[in-house]
């Protein structure tokens, strides 16, 4: 629930930087700011949206904790709609900390996450999926993801929302007159209005088939790197990123546990696992780490399978390639450096005609631009200019269409099978209330802090 008092939070990293900035709203925020704040000027007269240099005090006025440039967005004209106040002093965490106890001292609440962005969407200075876009920039690992987010945040997905909204609106209002209608004039009479419902529910099912490529776009492709022991599943996973992440030796059963890093691929993050070598375990640790390879198999976008050209291939190799074969794989021959002990065909029977085979050496790094690239192209991730369509980032977003598409096929079930326009319109509603989870018209409050407290305080 909204609270009425004024927050006050670091809204810059907690880290050293060149400046870092104090942000202050609610109706107390001049009133506070005026206590600490010595104007390097007499004359400070506080115009909306204009910067001020100064002194920031301590409360007490005895002490000059630094020298800032402050701003006041008078309200409703703010991120928030209230009165807010942001303050420039410099990067230091330390002295940010003191004036913001300061601050505290003088009445100001401890902003919790995401309360500012909280506070905008209550005085409707956002609605919920673009408040939601604003913590999906902050977190954007790549351009191509920030510019998503920053669409959303400008309204395109609410627009489409609201679009399709309307058309819902206008079916079932046209659905109540002939329900009010019916005690006269026979349902027949008044045709239901499927134009309306066919072209929300198509324009549903446009914005849910851009999940799948959003959903590359800002969270990345999950590929998982599997193989048996030994044939140099760490050794790529260095080499990929560039870092020692994994250890390497040529004990079989040297990794156990899941090793993480991301890299960034034609633009497409690539979120690498390294993981335990598949063979009969030797021990109870390695047990689970084989375990723990299955599970996260299951989850894999792409499975990318190392082989060893080396040795000769085994039944673990076959076991771990018929195994996956439902899977979305890559399949890689490491160790081309040395000279091979099998040959590919080997291998053919077991894999797809289509599916590529990419020879590489991860300890000298050849082959991996082709195998980046296979990893890509598995999933269609290519990078794309911005073609500034409205696609669907957020799992929540997803969620609340695919209701509301059911609602909807339900709706029109109602009209073909003939029954009464009350079934029709009961659908609708719904769709409509599924329609306004996304954009917060009509939500509960339990799930509206649970979405902020994602938030990072400060936003
Ligand atoms: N010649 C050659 N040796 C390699 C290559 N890649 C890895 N190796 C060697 O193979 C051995 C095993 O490498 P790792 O990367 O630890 O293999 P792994 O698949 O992670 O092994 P486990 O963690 O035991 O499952 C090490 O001695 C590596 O130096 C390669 O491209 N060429
Ligand atoms: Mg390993």
């Amino acid at each position: 629930m909204l609270r009425q008092d004024t927050i006050a939070a670091i809204a810059t990293p907690v880290a050293t930087g060149g400046i870092g900035i104090i942000r202050i709203s609610g109706p107390q925020a001049l009133e506070i700011a005026r206590l600490i704040f010595k104007p390097s000027k007499t004359n400070c007269p506080w115009e909306s949206h204009v910067l001020y240099h100064g002194d920031i005090v301590s409360a007490d006025g005895k002490n000059t904790l630094d020298e800032v440039l402050i701003s006041f967005m008078r309200g409703p004209s703010s991120f928030t709609g209230e009165d807010v106040i942001e303050i420039n002093c410099h990067g230091s965490f330390v002295i940010m900390q003191k004036i913001l106890s300061e601050l505290v001292s003088l009445g100001c609440c401890l902003a919790g996450p995401g309360e500012f962005s909280q506070r905008a969407f209550f005085n409707n200075k956002l609605d919920l999926s673009q408040a939601e876009a604003l913590a999906a920039m902050v977190a954007a690992p790549t351009p191509q993801a920030f510019s998503l987010g920053l669409a959303q945040l400008k309204g395109n997905l609410s627009a489409e929302i609201e679009k399709a909204r309307s058309l819902l609106i206008e079916a079932l209002a046209s659905l109540e007159a002939s329900i009010d209608f019916m005690e006269d004039v026979s349902a027949e009479e008044s045709p239901a209005p499927t134009q309306q419902i066919d072209e929300a529910k198509k324009s549903i099912e446009k914005l849910l088939a851009t999940y799948h490529e959003a959903k590359i776009i800002t969270q990345g492709l999950n590929v998982v790197i599997t193989g048996k022991p030994n044939v140099g599943k760490s050794s790529l996973l260095n080499a990929l990123t560039g870092k020692k992440k994994a250890i390497v030796t040529d004990i079989p059963g040297t990794t156990r546990d899941l090793i993480v890093d991301e890299i960034v691929v034609h633009g497409t993050v690539l979120n690498l696992m390294d993981t335990a070598g598949i063979r009969q375990p030797k021990d109870a640790i390695e047990k689970e780490g084989i375990s723990l390879v299955w599970e996260n198999l299951a989850n894999a976008d792409i499975v990318l399978i190392l082989l060893d050209g080396s040795t000769p291939l085994s039944p673990e190799d076959e076991e771990i390639i018929s195994r996956n074969k439902n899977a979305n794989t890559v399949i890689a021959i490491n160790k081309s450096d040395v000279p091979g002990a099998w040959d590919v065909k080997k291998i053919a029977q077991l894999i797809a005609p289509e599916k590529k085979i990419i020879k590489i050496s991860a300890k000298f790094g050849v082959g991996l631009a082709e195998l980046k690239k296979a990893v890509i192209d598995s999933c269609g991730a290519h990078f794309r200019p911005d073609t500034g369509e409205v696609m669907i980032t957020n799992l929540r977003h997803k969620l609340s269409l695919e209701k509301a598409q059911k609602n909807i096929v339900a709706a029109k079930e109602a009209i073909a099978r003939g029954e009464s326009p009350e079934i029709t319109a009961f659908e609708l509603r719904e769709a409509v209330d599924n329609f306004d989870e996304i954009t917060g018209k009509k939500i509960n409050d339990e799930v509206l802090d649970k979405i902020f407290s994602g938030f990072c305080i400060g936003k």
